[in-house]
């Protein structure tokens, strides 16, 4: 019997996540799957009028629902406000019009620095609500919480079949690699990089003790492919390597180091802060569906992003 076809628009397509998604399902493609990659130039979705209009021009059955204002630690700092009000829009919009559209699943994308700061160890997906999220993105993680609190919503009052993943921090080509809004992984990358190139030390911000699990952005898109696919439960899940793959700031960027066989001084800025200084995270409801799931070793994935970045730095987001 035929598959019914499934159209399927991915909100933020031409970011970091977004990419590793398309590159997962170029390596699985599905006859019955026709995807669709938005960037903000397609639709500026902080507008109710320009969300309607590509759906209405696309007509998806299935979103996944990337877009949103994203940082690392001092990118959140220095802009909590925004972060929450434009990612509150951007949520409310995409949410109400897949209901007005009658989309039959979106997978939205949440992260683990949501969970509460004061929490015991490891974080599971019953924490989302218990207690504040650390000061330093309080913007972005409550306006990623009500995310969770609209698909309760549309899925009490209108049956929907909205759900959520919660990644850790993801790292790979087409990331953010600017050094005062991007991420810790993006940031060391494109500092070793130059450091390589000048000569130079290379200069970690914060003390280098801050303990963080890490996501290949390919990996991330083989299991939202799963979840689109196979995951039928709307409580969210979390989308992680294990508790005993986490790592010091310090680790990831001797391993960045190796990736570009750059052999150079460490200096630690220690007057830039740590942030939150971890978010354990467990992996265990990911693993009750999919024990046998290989990720990638984190040296040979840091690797391929070394090299990812070297070959496209002249268009990369610096
Ligand atoms: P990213 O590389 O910065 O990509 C963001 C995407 O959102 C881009 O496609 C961007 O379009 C689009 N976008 C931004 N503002 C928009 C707007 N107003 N209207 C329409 N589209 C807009 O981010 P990412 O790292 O892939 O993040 C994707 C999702 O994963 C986000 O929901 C983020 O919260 C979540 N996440 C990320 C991490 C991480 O470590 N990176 C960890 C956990 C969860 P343009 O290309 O046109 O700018
Ligand atoms: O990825 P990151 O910026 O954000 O990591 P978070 C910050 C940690 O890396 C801190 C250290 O401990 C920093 O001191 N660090 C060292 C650096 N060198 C650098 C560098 O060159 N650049 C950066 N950025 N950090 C974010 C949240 O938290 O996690 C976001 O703020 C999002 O909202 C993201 O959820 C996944 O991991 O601290």
């Amino acid at each position: 019997m035929a598959c019914t076809k499934k159209v399927i628009l991915l909100t933020g397509g031409t970011g970091l996540v977004g990419q590793g998604i398309k590159s997962a399902a170029e390596q699985n493609p599905q006859p019955n799957e026709e995807f669709i990659f938005l960037s903000s130039k397609d639709a500026d979705l902080t507008s109710r009028e320009a969300t309607k209009s590509i759906f209405e021009k696309h007509r998806p059955t299935h979103v996944i629902h990337l877009a949103a204002k994203v940082g690392g630690l001092y990118g959140n700092m220095r802009a909590n406000l925004q972060f929450f009000r434009i990612n509150m829009s951007i949520n409310d919009n995409v949410l109400s019009v897949s209901q007005e559209y009658g989309v039959k699943k979106v997978v939205s994308c949440l992260s683990t620095c949501i969970f509460p700061d004061k929490t015991s160890y490891p974080i599971d997906e019953t924490m989302i609500h218990n207690g504040a999220p650390h000061t330093s993105n309080y913007g972005y993680s409550y306006a990623k919480r009500m995310i969770d609190v609209l698909n309760k919503g549309y899925n009490q009052q209108h049956g929907t079949n909205y759900t959520a993943v919660v990644p850790t921090n993801v790292f790979g080509p087409h990331d953010n690699f600017n050094l005062e809004e991007g991420h810790v992984m993006p940031g060391l990358i494109h500092k070793v990089y130059k450091c390589k190139e000048n000569n130079t030390p290379l200069t970690v911000w914060g003390t280098g003790s801050a303990r963080r699990q890490f996501i290949y952005s390919l990996d991330l898109g083989r299991l939202f492919l799963w979840v689109l696919r196979e995951y039928q439960e709307t409580e969210p899940i979390i989308l992680s390597v294990g508790e005993e793959d986490e790592i010091s700031i310090k680790t990831a960027a001797e391993l960045v180091a190796k990736g570009f066989d750059y052999e150079g001084e460490f200096v630690y800025d220690t007057t830039r802060s740590d942030g939150q200084y971890k978010k354990t995270a467990s992996n265990s409801k990911l693993r009750k569906y999919l024990p046998e799931f290989k990720f990638t070793p984190i040296d040979e994935a840091i690797r391929a992003t070394c090299q990812w970045f070297s070959e496209h730095y002249k268009k990369a987001r610096i």
